[in-house]
């Protein structure tokens, strides 16, 4: 069989994988959701260095998740500038206090008094890095004419999912932080009109004592329908 060939005219490989024996996958699907099912997120950062180019490394696996039309209609801006750290944390502690105040339900408040919440964001300083996610809305072509993303939200929620596995699979923590609303995100790293921010994701090791909430997740008989 080749390994090349054009269909259509447009450019083909062959896709191929090892055939793994039945108890092999079984195997390699119990070890990966166990060893999924240990991450969590994390509010409490130690403030030990990571190399860049694990975060590197972390945002090209991000990059292989499926998009619409593979367009990967997102950008990953990290920050590890103190300076800018400490800008993002004041205009997110200034959102979130107005948040948690008065714009959020008290049924809201409610479910997050379980997770310990508050409008105190200290781990927007204390992380290494701040990866920041952007889905793209649209584009510029050649001519300079916009032209519209596909399915961003799916693709970029995707490519966060992988980004998750991804940092977990290092030996790093994570958190996926919405303060709300993000524009300030915008200004502050003075990113273009076609991007809008997703997710603010502070990475790296949990601090010598860190606390997560005793949760459970959901049985598969709850989450689950074969027909
Ligand atoms: N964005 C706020 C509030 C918050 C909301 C939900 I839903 C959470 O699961 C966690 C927090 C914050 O980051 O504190």
């Amino acid at each position: 069989m080749p390994i090349k060939k054009i269909i259509e005219n447009y450019p083909y490989i062959a896709y191929s994988k090892p055939i793994l024996e039945d108890k092999a996958i079984l195997e390699r699907a119990k070890y990966f959701y166990e060893f999924m099912d240990t991450r969590r997120s994390v509010r409490e950062f130690s403030n030990f260095p990571v190399a860049r180019e694990v975060i590197e490394n972390i945002i090209k696996t991000a990059s292989t998740a499926p998009s619409g039309a593979h367009k990967q209609p997102w950008t990953f801006c990290v920050v590890e500038n103190p300076e800018i750290k400490k800008q993002i944390r004041i205009a997110a502690e200034e959102e979130e206090l107005q948040s948690y105040e008065s714009r959020m339900s008290s049924e809201w408040l409610d479910d997050l008094k379980p997770l310990g919440t508050d409008w105190h964001k200290p781990f927007l300083e204390t992380a290494p890095y701040i990866i920041i996610v952007f889905r793209r809305i649209y584009e510029f072509d050649d001519e300079e004419k916009k032209k519209n993303n596909y399915y961003v939200q799916e693709s970029v929620g995707l490519a966060c999912g992988f980004l998750l596995a991804a940092i977990h699979d290092a030996g790093l923590v994570s958190l996926t932080h919405t303060p709300s609303p993000m524009n300030f995100i915008t200004k502050i790293l003075n990113r273009p009109e076609n991007e809008k921010p997703f997710l603010l994701i502070p990475v790296g090791y949990p601090a010598e004592e860190c606390w997560v909430p005793d949760i459970k997740r959901k049985e598969l008989e709850d989450i689950c329908v074969f027909y």
